[in-house]
């Protein structure tokens, strides 16, 4: 397996997670988005969205994190990162799209693009933007845990949630966003992060100095 991912690209650390929690091997090929290299021909051949992860299986491309993440416990079913019945299914399937749906594509890094350049947002807007949409999903993932949580956000073992929470965690940190109205939150992913450590941006091969 090929991972096309960029070292601080949140939706790319979803799928390292999950590769890591399965402990499963794969090459990656890294893409700077701060130089534009998720545009590169070469790659925007493989994915026509121009966005990165993209997993390379047998000759297939897979895109979109949420969609790798479901094929690779299909594919790879130990240990499963999904509950076993169908009510558990949906509710880490909505945890999921809490952030991975309706928080992250507004501060993916072509909507503050467009904000900063197109609507003249500056920088301490563009801030608060990203604080709001992030506040309102991480209380309502928050709300969900105390609910459902009992160590990971569903249940006592990792799922697709914590693989979604995690990352966007380290995003909040990155840009300064307060996360402790959400100890439940935080604490679940600190696990998460914990069991798949190697999947940490920093620990990437392409990561800064
Ligand atoms: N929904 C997509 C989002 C992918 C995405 O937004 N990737 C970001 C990095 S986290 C990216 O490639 N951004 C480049 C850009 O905005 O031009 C997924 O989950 O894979």
């Amino acid at each position: 397996m090929i991972l096309h991912g960029y070292w601080r690209s949140g939706a790319a650390y979803r799928v390292r997670i999950a590769l890591a929690l399965k402990g499963l091997a794969y090459e990656q090929v890294n893409h700077d988005l701060r130089t534009g290299g998720q545009a590169d021909p070469a790659y925007a051949a493989l994915n026509p969205q121009r966005l990165v992860p993209a997993l390379e299986v047998d000759g297939v491309i897979l895109t979109q994190s949420v969609a790798i993440l479901e094929w690779l416990d299909e594919r790879f079913p130990e240990p499963p990162l999904m509950p076993d019945d169908a009510n558990g299914r949906a509710i880490v399937r909505g945890m999921v799209a809490t952030i991975a749906t309706d928080v992250h594509p507004l501060h993916n890094l072509r909507t503050l693009k467009a904000l900063r350049q197109d609507f003249g947002g500056s920088d301490a807007q563009v801030n608060a933007w990203m604080a709001h949409w992030m506040a309102e999903g991480f209380a309502a993932v928050e709300a969900l845990i105390a609910r459902h949580g009992d160590g990971f956000a569903y249940g006592a073992a990792p799922t697709l949630a914590d693989c979604i929470t995690v990352p966007a965690l380290y995003s909040a940190e990155r840009f300064g966003v307060d996360v402790t109205p959400y100890p439940r939150l935080v604490a679940a992913a600190a696990r998460t992060a914990a069991l798949a450590a190697t999947a940490h941006p920093g620990r990437q091969p392409d990561a800064d100095a």
